[in-house]
């Protein structure tokens, strides 16, 4: 099968929620405990049985800016930092913002599905959610001009009880407000629910298959009969159908 025939799953989110861990772990079923911030692009390939056939993914991830009020606090000025300094920081994090936004269209393109993620310790990752939702709909659209369909993966549930600071309400609430088709609570550490999530992202993918391949077809359809239409209007005009 080639590469073309792989659907694209884009995993979203905050910093340090555990999007690498998770492509990682669904590529190459390890486990990576210390913490290395992506740089660049990172991808793996999955296959997932439906039936009686397979389902490949190619499943990526990137590099994301943190949220911008994270900005604000490394840029907190230090007994040891100047003013100039916080000027500094800004115009880099500016900088660095416009090299994000002009990649994510590259991203973005083609993709079948989208996974935004956040992290269970974090309750800010969860408001996050949001904006990387309305920043995948600005980015890519499936071809009848619908968002592509979004699976919210709140991660880290392996982690003690008391570190656990987002409610099943809250989730629910943002599930709703962004129209995630389902959301999952996910331990990328110890697996739980990683592969009912992706089943669901498989099964979602080949839903969006089936879609394209319906639009292409009604689109060939009735391309001729656009196309006569036209043709019918430029005749019109030029035999003199106006009132000159
Ligand atoms: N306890 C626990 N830790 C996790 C889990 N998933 C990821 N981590 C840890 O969280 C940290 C961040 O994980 P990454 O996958 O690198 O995070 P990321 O979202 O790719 O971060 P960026 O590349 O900066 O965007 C790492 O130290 C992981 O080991 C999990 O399910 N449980
Ligand atoms: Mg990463």
């Amino acid at each position: 099968m080639s590469e073309a025939s792989h659907k694209k799953v884009i995993v979203i989110g905050d910093g340090h929620v555990g999007k690498t861990c998770f492509v990682a772990k669904v590529t190459e079923n390890k486990f990576i405990p210390n913490y290395l911030p992506t740089m660049g692009v990172e991808f793996g390939v999955k296959s997932i049985r439906r039936g009686n056939h397979d389902v490949k993914l190619k499943v990526q991830t990137k590099c994301f800016l943190r949220a911008p009020d994270t900005v604000t606090i490394t840029s907190r000025p230090s007994p040891h930092r100047q003013c100039g300094d916080i000027g500094r920081a800004l115009e880099k994090y500016i900088l660095r913002q416009e090299r994000f936004n002009s990649l994510m269209p590259q991203f973005c393109r083609g993709a079948a599905v989208a996974i935004v993620m956040c992290d269970v310790t974090q309750p800010a990752t969860l408001q996050s959610t949001k904006m990387w939702k309305q920043l995948v709909d600005k980015n890519v659209l499936q071809p009848n001009g619908q968002s592509i369909p979004a699976v919210l993966l709140i991660n880290k549930f392996d982690l003690p009880k008391q570190r656990q600071l987002i409610s099943v309400e809250a989730i629910q609430e943002v599930a709703r407000e962004c129209s995630f088709v389902r959301q999952y609570q996910i331990s990328v550490k110890d697996s739980t629910n990683i592969l009912e999530a992706l089943e669901f992202v498989a099964e979602l993918a080949e839903r969006y298959e089936d879609e394209e391949r319906t639009y292409l077809d009604t689109a060939a359809l009735s391309l001729p009969t656009m196309y006569s239409e036209h043709r019918k209007r430029q005749m019109n005009c030029c035999t003199g159908g106006g009132n000159t």
